[in-house]
């Protein structure tokens, strides 16, 4: 028999709690009309979900079916029709929806209420507003039409294979696992374009992608499709690429006149350009503004929009050049031009300002950009945190970022009060994850996961959701209702990115992996390369001088972050080898000497993964047989990774610096 992919969180088996409730018979919506598509997806999600799980049968009335959907030109309206509440009255529970998509989620609210067995008696008791903290709340695939994933842990990818898109029942249930947690646009294809992926937007595809939008629009959600900058040559027949020659322009109308018209549920474009060997405007001495204002300009008539990746970079650099910043080259790149992009540009911003290190500062550009609309990019694909062999449960290190303040306001001035809108007057607004997915039966390879998956989702609906929260959620609706089991797994998982950080990354300085992979120790793997990253150590110290003294990177913050960031003495321990090039003998405000700490941690980070991997062998009794298997087997997995990291990092520093762990330890 051939095996089913597994159903995650709308699992939806049967639940003790709330059996009685009446309210769940009679479901009254006011705000989305019954015949939009959404809210039709909306009812029956509702309908077969509380069947399955408390063998009910619900009703769901409309107010009136004349309700008006409006149409969503910016960031603020989409934050209008997405928003809902649902209050407990006499005759049942009531939805008060801002739109179709409202209604959706409100579905899911309920259903997740159930799933985790809450009282929907408490827990609607009062009416709360429920407004998505991001306008855009996104996916990116990194999925090659030939079925491969760039940086995919889990499989490949389940809509490509041998250059043809996939459309089955797992393309409906990956909407609808994604609507579940609120997610309203996916990009569908590698922002490296490259090959077929070039074709996507020529006859060849167009059958296929509109029925794949259709399926998405009828779960909210907005179909994204990554473009080949250099396309006016590769498939146009044309010789250039320039922003501002006509040629270009012209072609570029007539090809997006005939995309939206194939496809019409398609809501705009991702773009990186000039950018590791990708082509763009810089090509033809234009700035980033000329190349993303150029296309926006022509999409804008679709209602559609640009989002342009910030992450250009001399990625050709001398490692003996210590002027040269790659963490500098977002700012530089992007800033000069604040206020010149369009208004259906989103400018995409990676963070960090290196490339998704388990620690990195916050990227400058976010509370340095004020007049132009801006996106905040993740990597939930866990490229540098582990392959997702190592639990790296990514949330608190999200809800850091989203804390960061950056002081370009008085108030309202965190990273997630700009990318939901609040601080500037921008037109679009939100956040991006690199996804994890694959055809792996299990969707993102460990288990575990899974709950990156679920948790960004969540998170960029709720940004106030705590990372233990997101983690309870994920674990009773996905594995167990045990509280003993929930409780452990919650352990595991709220631990893990701190303990992933201690056996890999000291004091911010990241980088130490093998080249290409990314998987395993490497001390100086990336020491002698091109691709800017290093971590300068000799004999005496270690870490990058990116102060004033050095690349200057830390002066890009606002006060008074730049003058923290810019004085080892003010410095936060866990940033300091990022921003500073310090003696081993440094003292840390921990206390510690520089390489005490690299000792210290490294020992307890593998240490601590051991105890990780023993809490889990103690669950095998109470855990569905293939998550317990698929687990533990990568545990066994972490465990020899997190000791060669440990060994190797240790030694290599001993061997640098000569001086021995205080504590005596065996050091190879
Ligand atoms: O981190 C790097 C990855 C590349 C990726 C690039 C990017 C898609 O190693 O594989 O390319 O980032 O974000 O564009």
């Amino acid at each position: 028999m051939k095996k089913e992919y597994a159903k995650l969180w709308l699992a939806y088996s049967p639940r003790k709690n709330n059996r009685d409730c009446a309210a769940l018979k009679k479901i009254r919506v006011a705000g989305a009309p019954a015949s939009d598509r959404i809210s039709q997806s909306a009812v029956s999600e509702l309908k077969n979900g509380l069947s399955a799980m408390l063998d009910i049968e619900t009703e769901v009335l409309f107010d009136s079916d004349t309700a008006e959907v409006r149409s969503i030109t910016s960031g603020k309206d989409l934050l209008e029709v997405e928003s809902y509440s649902i209050s407990l009255v006499e005759t049942g529970l009531v939805i008060e929806a801002g739109g179709p998509a409202a209604f959706l989620y409100a579905a899911f609210d309920i259903l997740r209420t159930v799933s985790c067995e809450k009282s929907i008696a408490d827990t609607y008791a009062e009416k709360k507003t429920h407004r998505p903290s991001d306008p855009l709340r996104m996916l990116n695939h990194w999925d090659n039409m030939d079925g491969s994933i760039e940086r995919g842990y889990s499989g490949n990818s389940f809509f490509y294979e041998d250059n043809e898109i996939i459309i089955d029942e797992r393309t409906k249930d990956y909407a609808r696992l994604i609507a579940a947690v609120g997610i309203n646009g996916v990009v569908i294809n590698n922002v490296n374009v490259k090959d077929a992926a070039s074709y996507m937007i020529t006859e060849r595809y167009f059958e296929k992608l509109a029925r794949m939008g259709e399926i998405f629009a009828d779960y909210g959600i907005g179909l994204y499709m990554s473009l080949n900058y250099a396309s006016t040559i590769e498939i146009g027949g044309l010789d250039s690429a320039d922003p501002l020659d006509e040629n270009v322009i012209a072609w570029w109308k007539e090809k997006m006149a005939e995309v939206f018209r194939r496809i019409p549920t398609l809501k705009g474009f991702l773009v990186k350009a000039d950018s590791e060997g990708r082509p763009g405007p810089f090509t033809y001495g234009r700035t980033q503004a000329d190349g993303a204002n150029m296309l926006a300009d022509i999409v804008k008539e679709y209602n559609a929009i640009i989002i342009w990746r910030c992450f250009v970079y001399n990625c050709k650099q001398d490692w003996r050049d210590r002027k040269t910043d790659r963490a500098r080259a977002g700012y530089d790149n992007f800033m000069p031009m604040d206020g010149d992009y369009h208004d259906n540009v989103i400018l995409q911003i990676k963070n960090g300002p290196m490339d998704f290190q388990i620690r990195e500062p916050v990227s400058p550009l976010l509370g340095g950009l004020r007049k132009t609309n801006q996106m905040l990019e993740v990597q939930i694909a866990q490229e540098y945190t582990g392959h997702q062999i190592d639990v790296c449960f990514l949330i608190p290190e999200f809800k850091e970022i989203l804390a960061f303040k950056t002081y370009c306001k008085e108030e309202d001035d965190t990273v997630a009060d700009i990318i939901s809108g609040k601080t500037f007057a921008s037109r679009y607004s939100g956040i991006a994850a690199v996804t994890n997915t694959g055809n792996d039966l299990n969707w993102t390879g460990n288990y575990l996961a899974g709950a990156n998956l679920f948790g960004f989702g969540r998170l960029a609906f709720e940004n106030e959701l705590s990372s233990a929260q997101i983690a309870e959620e994920f674990v009773r609706m996905t594995i167990s209702s045990d509280e003993s089991v929930i409780a452990a797994i919650c352990d595991i998982l709220l631990r893990s990115r701190e303990i992933y950080e201690k056996y890999t990354s000291p004091l911010g300085i990241g980088w130490m992996v093998q080249p290409a992979t990314h998987y395993g120790c490497s001390v100086d793997g990336y020491e002698y390369d091109r691709w800017g990253t290093y971590h300068r150590a000799d004999h005496l110290g270690i870490g990058v001088d990116r102060s004033d003294k050095g690349t200057g990177y830390a002066l890009q913050y606002n006060e008074p972050n730049a003058s923290i960031y810019n004085d080892p003495g003010k410095c936060p321990d866990e940033l300091v080898l990022f921003f500073h090039h310090l003696p081993y003998t440094h003292v840390l405000h921990s206390g510690k000497t520089v390489i005490q700490h690299i000792y210290d941690s490294h020992f307890e980070g593998y240490e601590e993964a051991r105890g990780l991997a023993a809490k889990w062998d103690t669950l095998k009794d109470k855990l569905d047989e293939e998550i317990f298997e698929n687990v533990r087997e990568r545990f066994e997995r972490q465990l020899v990774n997190a000791r060669e990291w440990c060994d190797q990092v240790n030694s290599y520093f001993y061997r640098k610096s000569g001086i021995p762990d205080e504590k005596g330890r065996e050091i190879w």
